[in-house]
This record gives C-alpha cells, structure tokens and sequence, in this order.
C-alpha cells in the first residue's frame, strides 16, 4: 500500500466553491481604486496597472467571458513556505483552464521563481493533477524563495514563456512574491510581450490580509494542526499536573498564528508581539509577567500550565531589535564579534542572556546577514529567566510552587497538512477565480475568495489590483512600493477578545479547550468552521 485510506477519499474529495463559479460567469467592474498610501508614488511606479477596478465574478446565463474561447496555455509558480492548499489552487486554475477550453495547458514551474528563469518546468496533465487534489504540501511542483525583481529576470521568464506558448503566469506566495507578481506584471504590460500576471495570497502566517483580501490560505489548517497539539497538551498537564509547557509556534512576524491558537485552546498565557511592541515591554516585564502567573497558580496548588510564545517575539522587544540590529552590523562581512562595539545598553542586555540565546543571536545569519530569528529558540530563552525570576521569589518568600518545564516549538508540523476542508474549499476556489481573470485578460491582480464565514456556496469570488493593496516602506535602506503586512491588530475583535478572556484563562483549572484533530468527514459544523479569527473579525 502506498497511500493511506484518508489520502484515497480525500483524492475522491470535491471542494466546495462559490456558486458565481460553477457556471457561465461575467466579470462586474467596480469604480477605479487607489492604494492604500502613498498615492503618487505608486502610480508613478505602476502607469499601467495603477487604478484598475476591483473585479467580482457573477453568474451568467449565457457564454464565457473571456478575450476568445482559444485554449489558454497559463504557467504557476509555488512562491516561498508550504501552506496547505497550495495542490488545491493548481488543481482549480487546472480545471478552470480546461473549462474556457480542453486543449489548454497548465505549466508548473519547478522549485520556485527560479523555475520560470531557468527554464525548469513541467506540463500538469490530468494525471498528475488527480494525484494530488485535496493534498498537503508543494511536491508536486516545488517550491523556493529567489526573488522576482530584476529585469534580466523578467526578460528571462518572456523567453520562457514564449517557447512554451504560455500566455498567463499565477504567482501563489505572500506579500512579497505578490508584489513581485505586480511589477512583473507592469514590466509585462510595458513590453507589450502578451503575458499576464495574476497572483494568489498564501501563507500560513495570516499576515497578507486587508480590506480585500480575509485570510491568506493555510492559515486555517496550519492553526488547526497547531492547536490540536496544544490541546493534546493540555490534557496531558491537566492530567499529569506536573509541567509548565512553553510553546512556541511559527508566524514569523505577526502574532496571528498564536492569537488563533489561544482562541482556539484558551491557554494559560498567550504572548502578542504587537502588544509588547505597543507597551514597549522589556524581556524582563515579559519574564515577570509570566512569573506573576505561574507563582498565582501555585498558590492554588496549579503547578502547570501553558504559555504560548509568538515565533517573532524577540524583534518585538524594542531593546532586542536594537541588539539584534547593533549584532548584524557588528557581524557583517563575516567580522569577529567584538563586545565593544554594542552600545552600554545593548552590552548589557547581550550579557544577561542565557549564553546559549546569545550564541544563537550571533550565529545563525541569513544568506542577507541577517540573524535568523525563527531559529533562536525563545521559549528556552523565557523558561530559563522565569526560573531564575521564580528563585528570587522564593528567595523572597513570594513563591512556593514547583517550576518543571517541557518546551517545544511546532511550524514545520503544520505546513504540509491535508488541507481541512475549508483550506480544500478555499483554495481550489481562488485557483478557479485566477482561471476566470486569466480567461478575461486580467493582468496586475490577486484572485480573492471573500464572504468565508458564510458557507461556501455563498462565497464572493472576483480579483483585486495588487497596486491597490500598496504603499511605500524602507527595505534594506531604500524606498520600495511593498503590499502592507498585517499584524495583530489590537482594537481588532480577535485580540479585544483574547484581552478580556485571559486573566480568568491564566487562573483557572477548567477553561482549557481541547480541538481535537482536524474532521474532513460529517457535520458542516464540526468540519468546515473557518477560523476563530474570521468568525470573530467577520461576526
Ligand atoms: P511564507 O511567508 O513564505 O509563507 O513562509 C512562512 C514561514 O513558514 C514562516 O512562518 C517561517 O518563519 C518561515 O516560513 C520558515 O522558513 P523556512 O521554510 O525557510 O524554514
């Protein structure tokens, strides 16, 4: 056997999609947009794809919309991390290819934008496509980080495209390959070479979303891994009742994916980046915090618990950035590190670190010299300063308990899953919608799927000027037109709720929710909530 029951029955698995998809559409044109800042600058950058309107997709009783029923030939790039659905949206640009007309192709790129440069690709027939539906993971074409920015690389991916008849090119990636997916797109327009860009927003970290887009896809299966393992945790602390789990859990940046899985399993202690960066917390306050709580469960005789740490933390620590900056020009060029060099603040915040976190903030760059904060393990960094806070307390005779910990760190373990059905219903339709702009001539836009707490049926599909989505901020010390990244929001719903649940979280010995693992079979409600997030952004 090759393949276990669940991956039989999810190949047979038929998503789920907006009803404006499943027939004849015609595309509604709404009023010119804007980017949300930096107005002048962006449209002189974009002349060509700056003020399109947003587009949504209607049925239609009568033919196709699109520039001709002439077969389509269309190639896909994965971009950057795996997030669960990506299989979905090929197999929906698939499908809906074949709809405008079964002689048409679909090209994937192999390993990534370096794919289309290189010339490195594969023709997805049905065969391969099948093999795949309703699967986790990138395999079935790969997928990689190069950047899309440079005009030799431009010109590169005409030739390409030209050798292989492909008229229409879909970027699936976040924020950054998305806004490499729109100057590929204006270069295109520029050069009048006759290739469409459209995009799609992936990524499980939750943070490529705006007024148009609602969520980015995988968030929602990668968050449902996530807190069934943190669910499964809890059980075990409420049974053993012996440990304090610190957990910390990927994202990146943002704090959404730990705020959905403190929704989801309402934890003892849930850290938010943002908040920290809003209250310019010090690692200390975040350690005493922490120490508060673990010495207030104890005296309830609580000897556990469980903490859940954003993988971005330490960048959010104002102190910390300022470290970590002073650290990667102190290292640049692969220079020794001298102490001397960090400013008395710095020094002194350097050596009151554990020595193992301060040898990884000097060790693990990045191939642009920055550190790796993904791979700097804060939740050893925390366990270690709330056990030397919690001696002191004792010390002091403000603490009795007992501090045995366990950490872990969960990311990778999420981002291949099956894709839960609403990631499966999801993302096979926004790779119809990218179909459906390709086949009306659309260049310069994302597919987006939107109205996802209603059921699926009910989903409004249609696309969105990447310009519109834009503004401009500093990269690697030069301005740059970048679609905004979102973080937490802290007025937003999600966030006021965790506020005003987590004291009586943090104290109690009852409000653990244990999710269970992800359902792909039975009732609506068990099996196809979006996430918590979404429920509570959207009401
Ligand atoms: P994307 O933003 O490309 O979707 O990647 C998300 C992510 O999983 C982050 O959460 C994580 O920090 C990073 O990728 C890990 O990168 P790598 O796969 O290179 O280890």
């Amino acid at each position: 056997m090759t393949e276990s029951p669940l991956q039989i029955a999810r190949r047979a698995y038929q998503p789920k999609m907006p009803q404006a998809l499943m027939g004849q559409v015609s595309l509604q044109e709404g009023e010119a947009t804007q980017s949300v800042a930096d107005q002048e600058a962006i449209r002189e950058l974009f002349p060509n794809t700056y003020g399109l309107p947003v587009i949504k997709v209607e049925s239609r009783k009568s033919k196709v919309e699109s520039h001709g029923t002439e077969p389509l030939n269309v190639g896909v790039i994965l971009s950057g991390g795996q997030a669960p659905g990506g299989h979905n949206v090929i197999s929906g640009i698939f499908d809906g290819l074949k709809r405008v007309n079964p002689d048409g192709k679909l090209y994937g790129f192999l390993g990534g934008p370096s794919g289309l440069i290189d010339g490195k690709y594969i023709e997805l027939t049905a065969d391969i496509i099948d093999r795949y539906r309703n699967t986790g993971g990138f395999d079935i074409i790969g997928s990689g980080r190069t950047k899309l920015e440079e005009t030799w690389q431009f010109d590169k991916g005409i030739e390409v495209c030209r050798q292989l008849g492909i008229t229409a090119i879909v970027i699936i990636g976040g924020d950054d390959s998305n806004t490499n997916a729109c100057v590929l797109a204006e270069y295109y327009l520029q050069k009048q070479c006759g290739i469409q860009v459209i995009g799609c927003p992936k990524t499980i970290d939750g943070d490529l979303k705006n007024a148009m887009i609602e969520t980015s896809f995988g968030f929602d299966t990668a968050c449902k891994v996530y807190s069934e393992l943190i669910g499964n945790i809890q059980r075990d602390a409420n049974s053993a009742k012996k440990y304090w789990h610190f957990i910390r859990l990927m994202g990146r940046s943002a704090s959404h994916i730990a705020l959905e899985c403190a929704l989801q399993t309402q934890p003892n202690i849930c850290i938010i980046s943002e908040e920290v960066e809003h209250k310019q917390m010090t690692l200390q306050q975040i350690v005493d915090d922490i120490a508060r709580v673990v010495a207030a469960r104890a005296e309830k005789g609580l000897n556990f618990g469980t903490v859940l740490v954003p993988e971005g933390l330490i960048e959010f620590i104002p102190a910390m950035r300022v470290l970590i900056q002073e650290l990667n020009d102190l290292l640049a060029d692969n220079k020794a590190l001298d102490l001397n060099g960090l400013t008395p603040a710095s020094r002194q915040l350097y050596e009151s670190l554990p020595q193992a976190i301060a040898k990884q903030l000097t060790m693990d760059r990045d191939p642009h010299g920055n550190v790796q904060v993904s791979l700097i393990e804060t939740e050893k960094l925390l366990i270690e300063m709330v056990a030397r806070r919690l001696a002191e307390m004792k010390e002091a005779g403000q603490y009795k308990g007992k501090f045995a910990t366990q950490h872990h760190f969960f990311g990778y373990e999420g981002r291949c899953a099956v894709p839960s059905n609403f990631d499966a219903d999801y993302c096979y339709s926004l790779g119809q919608t990218a179909a459906t702009l390709i086949a009306a001539g659309k260049t310069g836009y994302m597919a987006i799927v939107r109205n996802l707490t209603r059921p699926a049926t009910e989903w409004i599909a249609g696309g969105v000027p990447i310009t519109m989505m834009m503004n401009m901020e500093r990269r690697n010390g030069k301005l740059k037109p970048v679609i905004q990244k979102a973080l937490v929001d802290l007025q937003g719903k999600p966030y006021q709720y965790f506020v005003s649940h987590r004291e009586q979280w943090a104290l109690s010995d009852d409000t653990y929710i244990f999710p269970g693992p992800i359902q792909y079979y039975g009732p609506a409600e068990v099996c196809d909530q979006p996430t918590c997030t979404l429920r509570l952004e959207h009401n």
